[in-house]
């Protein structure tokens, strides 16, 4: 049995920096990370074309000013390979690696209310105990793969773009399908179709997307940034997302403008890139009417650039625009020019089967090499969900979590002593640059850590009062915006078993960190401590 102060699960980006920071504090602590490498998603999701939507050098860590100076990202939006190489230089420089499990899965964690701690089992049977265990597992880690009917009769190769094979792919000569068309397959696509012989594209939904923009960063542009860093960084925290955009957000409604003001501006931010787009007006994602002037502006680029009507039109989206999360892409929509890429619609007519050469959808058989699955994830819940989490009183937070995702801020939940998820659902998260968010929250758990240590506290638990509480104001900020009209993985719809519930705090960043600090001033509001040693079942 090893005895830690703290077990972390998962060596991303979350957990690196819980793992400094905690050790920075002087507790001992451990990651239990399940793949070789540290980088979390990164790590995984290594498919053709994978790239981050935000711009790199805002997607990085704000805690050490050295580090922002000396890593030097190349382009505008930073590509998978030199994100993951980011990671393990940041494991590098901080000697994270120490304090790392490789090739390590959690399979339970239970917490043992006499002794305040958490008994933690790894698949293999490995035993680690410790005060507090955090789950920083990622809210985009766990591949959803569709129970197709017959896939494992399908004989040719199959890959999943959030489990990628270390090794490239070739896929030269090869007849190509892909299933998936979010952001994962919008930015695989563009990419696969200069190597495939043949690439058929298989869309349930069409997604919006935007131009990514993308491109080489100047030496310029590198050195401003890092001479004004510290400015970029709050102006960031201040901003709803977590992000600086190159147009500011515009706080006008766009029934205050004319129809040419309204076109002028939704051209410019589709000229300036990336998601700058969903902030040309203040209610695109509260009012319908103003969101159908948005997306008809995007459906019309759609339309220009792609030449054959049929495909233009079904690439349409007929979803509002971004209440499911908007694509970023490169190429994505000129791809469909190509002759040896065609797309077929499986909204009206799902896939039947698959057969040893291919697929049957509409009683025709597409026959192809290669497939590839780029059908998301079991976002927010997944991860945790998958792991045996018993709490007070034999409680299971996997089932819990199967009539919805009760929490308090999306970092704790009521009968869980001692358990933190980081970016956790109910809290901003998925909604903002994750960076920011998980800077947040590492900072705050390890204060209350450090707290509970100086006041000799045990354990700290989320009440009933304070979750049921909390989970209204998640719904009510929700239910004020245009988010739960579509099928999105932020309600858990893409899963068939999850039940529907908005995940995320849509508050802001800076409204949701202003919570959590006053939470803090009222002597951890909603939270309840035990003093070490105590047993109490007082609740
Ligand atoms: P997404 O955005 O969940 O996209 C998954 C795609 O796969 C989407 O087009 C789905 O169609 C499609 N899908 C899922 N299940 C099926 C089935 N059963 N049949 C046909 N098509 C299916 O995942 P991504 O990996 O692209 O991106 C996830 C996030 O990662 C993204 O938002 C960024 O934040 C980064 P649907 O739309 O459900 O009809």
């Amino acid at each position: 049995m090893i005895k830690k102060d703290v077990i972390v699960v998962g060596a991303g980006f979350a957990g690196m920096q819980l793992l400094h920071h905690l050790r920075r504090e002087g507790f001992n602590a451990l990651i239990l990370e399940s793949a070789s490498e540290v980088g979390g998603t990164w790590f995984h999701n290594r498919y053709p074309g994978c790239r981050c939507d935000v711009e790199s050098m805002q997607y990085s860590y704000q805690f050490d000013k050295e580090l922002e100076q000396e890593w030097k990202w190349t382009e505008l939006y930073p590509s998978q390979p030199e994100i993951l190489e980011y990671a393990k230089h940041v494991a590098s420089r901080f000697d994270l690696k120490k304090d790392i499990q490789f090739n390590t899965r959690v399979q339970s964690a239970e917490y043992r209310k006499n002794h305040q701690h958490w008994l933690i089992t790894t698949t293999t049977g490995e035993q680690f105990q410790a005060q507090f265990c955090i789950m920083a597992t990622g809210n985009l880690s766990v591949p959803n793969t569709p129970r197709f009917n017959g896939l494992e009769d399908f004989k040719g190769e199959v890959y999943h773009t959030a489990r990628w094979p270390e090794q490239p792919v070739d896929f030269t000569g090869k007849r190509v399908a892909v299933i998936g068309t979010g952001s994962s397959g919008i930015q695989a696509i563009p990419v696969v179709a200069e190597q495939a012989r043949q690439l058929t594209v298989f869309q349930r939904s069409a997604s919006y997307s935007l131009p990514a923009g993308n491109r080489p960063l100047s030496t310029e542009e590198i050195n401003n940034t890092r001479n004004n860093y510290q400015q970029l960084r709050d102006k960031a925290s201040q901003s709803f997302g977590g992000v600086v955009f190159k147009g500011e957000v515009n706080e006008q409604s766009v029934f205050d403008v004319s129809e040419t003001e309204q076109q002028a501006e939704f051209e410019q931010r589709w000229q300036d890139g990336g998601v700058g787009f969903t902030h040309s007006y203040s209610d695109l994602l509260l009012n319908s009417d103003a969101n159908e002037i948005a997306s008809e502006f995007i459906r019309n680029k759609i339309r220009t650039i792609v030449k054959d009507k049929t495909t233009a039109e079904l690439l349409c989206p007929t979803d509002l625009f971004a209440c499911k999360r908007p694509c970023i892409d490169t190429n994505y929509y000129d791809t469909y020019n190509r002759d040896n890429v065609s797309l077929v619609s499986i909204k009206d007519n799902p896939i039947e089967c698959f057969t040893e050469k291919g697929l049957i959808t509409d009683n025709t058989e597409y026959q192809f090499d290669a497939l590839i699955l780029a059908t998301g994830f079991d976002a927010m819940t997944g991860a945790v969900r998958n792991i045996k989490i018993e709490g007070n009183d034999q409680q299971r937070l996997d089932n819990i979590w199967s009539q919805g995702s009760d929490n308090y801020l999306g970092l704790a939940v009521h009968g869980f002593p001692n358990l933190f998820t980081v970016t956790g659902p109910g809290s901003p998260s998925v909604l903002t640059n994750v960076m920011v968010s998980i800077h947040q929250h590492v900072n705050w758990i390890t204060d209350c850590i450090s707290y509970m240590r100086t006041k000799q506290l045990g354990s700290i638990e989320a009440t009933i009062k304070a979750q049921t509480s909390w989970l209204e104001q998640v719904n009510t900020i929700a239910g004020y915006t245009l988010y739960p009209s579509c099928n999105s993985w932020y309600l858990g719809a893409n899963i068939p078993s999850k039940p529907r519930q908005f995940m995320p705090y849509a508050g802001g960043v800076p409204g949701y960190r202003q919570i959590c600090q006053s939470v803090v001033e009222n002597d951890y509001e909603g939270f309840q401590f035990q003093p070490a040693g105590s047993t109490s079942n007082d609740h």
